[in-house]
């Protein structure tokens, strides 16, 4: 395993793959003791993912024809061997196991990212993994190899994206926005087929869907854990409601009525983000007055004469700050810092794990800007929290749980303060207390901007693997969940033939979502538990726990557990609780909040 892909996932599946047919399954007659199994299952489970993981960081940093086929071919192998361990864990229902050996078979069990079936015989068996696995290849290559031509000219994501935060002509915003979504409309009926041939792998597994199957790793019932995002969504969404009425406005006496109007859902494209999940692209337009912090990252990078490595090294430098080891020295020989170019790369961001040991890579198309500065601290995150982990058992390499995983970088990009800056050299003054409305300003296109966005993938995804989202309604349950939640709508009137979840990463790429809604609920509550920690009493934002070696040094305990304890364990051994909970999250952005509330009287907010 080691869907290393975008850091620590949980799937034992999908990338990992045994070759050596195992019989079946649920043979009593071949019982073996528990034991026994786990260490075989892990041994295993080790050896392919340090084949898989390799096929798939050439394919990811090679798309072609040829090692398309090879990564299809080693996450088929990887889904016969993660789904035919997982139905061996059937054996020992029922009987007497540590609880330890408990977690593991529960995470053999529901750790499949998409299951294949494992009824009929050997070849049929293998005959549909290899379709399943086609499918989750192509799926994959055709995000990463999508463009849209505009005025003669082929322009990829990134490219594309740059209209999006940069222009303020709302017809550029609307042909950027459209001609991103068109990527996707291929990958529709693909979809659909592999949803169907994972629901049946799930439902052999004994779980009611894949939607259910995702929901089992977070050391609860489905519907508890079900429960605790709504709770945690209704903590939050007062602020998102905030925020929305607040840039609504501000859009409005922007682009005028016919473009924005005063009520209703905002326009998905005047947002500053291809998908309107953070909002920072239009910082220019929503900055509260009179509180400009006197620096803009974007171009103080610049001007500092930042490349990427450079801000990669600034990256493991905060980390190392903490006193954690340096990254070793193949990290910087094998990772994949800019976009090549002349071949077709992955470029979403991700970090990876390719032994399980220290070969630890990132691979991101880094650009010298505030927002890469920030995904560079996420992407080290990961690899610092695997190297931690590294000496736990082979199934307990993982993340507390997903959002653990997602959260570690974020927690230390949250000190990236002015003071902090002021540290590195890269400006001379930090900004007075007036400033402060600004900074938080900012921070919550980043981090409060992205809450419903969070939540809607899965919600979509949920829907699906549920069954009462059909095909033929897969737009419009997309478009109808990022009204609800998002309180947006698409520039103009969708084509019949558009399948817009397909042109976020994460669909195609088959990445649960859940886990980012949880990382930024997560962060804030690592915050404010490592502040508390360094003793310091002032704004929560302006709290940098760079070089404190003693938050340090508690928050490597966290991160060398690993998946061994139940998560609300890794909470409590590093904030001292062990529920999550949006009160962090809230307490941080209160000036900001209450703020904004005093903008927004007299007006009709909500959509
Ligand atoms: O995918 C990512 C990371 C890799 S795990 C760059 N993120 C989500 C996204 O881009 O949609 C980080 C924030 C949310
Ligand atoms: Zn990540």
């Amino acid at each position: 395993m080691r869907q290393i892909l975008l850091g620590g996932v949980a799937a034992v599946g999908l990338l990992l793959a045994g070759c050596n047919g195992g019989s079946g399954t649920t043979s009593a007659a071949a019982k073996t003791d528990a034991t026994t199994f786990l260490a075989s299952a892990e041994k295993e489970l080790s050896e392919f993912s340090d084949y898989a993981a390799r096929v798939q960081w050439v394919n990811a940093n090679f798309i072609t024809d040829d090692t398309d086929w090879l990564a299809a071919r080693a996450s088929s192998e990887g889904t016969l061997l993660s789904v035919r361990l997982a139905n061996a864990t059937k054996q020992y229902e029922g009987a007497s196991l540590t609880p330890d050996q408990q977690r593991k078979m529960q995470i053999l069990r529901a750790g499949i990212v998409m299951p294949a079936p494992s009824s009929g015989t050997p070849e049929e068996q293998k005959a549909i993994a290899d379709e399943l696995s086609k499918i989750t290849t192509d799926l994959q290559s055709a995000y990463g190899k999508g463009k849209f031509t505009i005025d003669g000219k082929e322009l990829n994501l990134e490219q594309l994206s740059e209209i999006i935060s940069s222009s303020r002509d709302p017809k550029k915003l609307q042909q950027a926005w459209e001609g991103w979504q068109t990527i996707a409309v291929p990958m529709k009926a693909d979809y659909a087929r592999m949803v169907e041939i994972g629901n049946q792998g799930a439902k052999e597994l004994g779980f009611s869907d894949i939607a259910d199957m995702w929901l089992a790793n977070y050391d609860m019932p489905s519907k508890d854990m079900e429960a605790t995002v709504e709770r945690l969504w209704s903590q939050v969404q007062p602020l998102y409601n905030d925020l929305h009425c607040y840039t609504r406005a501000k859009l409005n006496a922007k682009y005028g009525d016919a473009v924005q109007p005063k009520t209703g859902p905002i326009r998905a494209d005047l947002l500053g983000n291809m998908w309107a999940q953070q909002w920072n692209g239009i910082y220019d337009i929503v900055a509260p007055p009179a509180s400009n912090p006197g620096y803009d990252l974007n171009k103080v990078l610049v001007q500092k004469n930042y490349d990427p490595i450079k801000m990669v090294k600034t990256g493991e430098a905060f980390f190392t700050s903490l006193g954690l080891a340096p990254l070793p020295e193949t990290f910087w020989q094998r990772s994949l810092i800019t976009r090549p170019r002349d071949r077709e790369v992955v470029c979403h961001a991700s970090a990876w794990d390719l032994d399980n040991l220290d070969d630890l890579r990132i691979k991101m198309c880094t650009q010298v800007n505030a927002e890469d500065f920030s995904t560079v601290h996420h992407e080290l995150g990961h690899n610092f929290y695997q190297r931690a982990y590294n000496k736990q058992d082979f199934l307990f390499k993982n993340g507390a749980n997903d959002g653990f995983h997602e959260a570690i970088g974020d927690f230390v990009a949250l000190s990236i303060t002015p003071e902090y800056l002021k540290q590195l050299g890269l400006i001379s003054t930090s900004p007075p207390a007036s400033a402060d409305l600004g900074l938080l300003m900012d921070r919550a296109l980043e981090k409060i901007a992205f809450l419903p966005f969070g939540l809607k993938v899965d919600k979509w995804r949920w829907q699906v693997f549920r069954g009462e989202v059909k095909p033929e309604q897969y737009n419009q349950a997309w478009v109808d969940l990022g009204k609800q939640y998002q309180g947006i709508i698409p520039p103009g009137e969708r084509p019949a033939d558009a399948f817009d979840p397909g042109a976020k990463f994460h669909i195609p790429g088959n990445t649960p979502y859940l886990r980012y809604f949880l990382s930024f609920i997560l962060q804030f509550q690592f915050q404010k538990a490592a502040c508390e920690q360094a003793g310091w009493t002032g704004p929560l934002h302006r709290c940098s726990i760079y070089n404190n070696k003693e938050v340090g040094a508690k928050f490597a305990k966290m991160l060398e557990m690993g998946a061994s304890k139940p998560w609300p364990e890794a909470l409590e051994a590093f904030t001292g609780t062990r529920e999550i909970d949006g009160s962090a999250l809230v307490a941080y952005f209160a000036p900001l909040q209450a703020w904004m509330k005093e903008q927004n009287a007299g007006q009709t907010c909500g959509w």
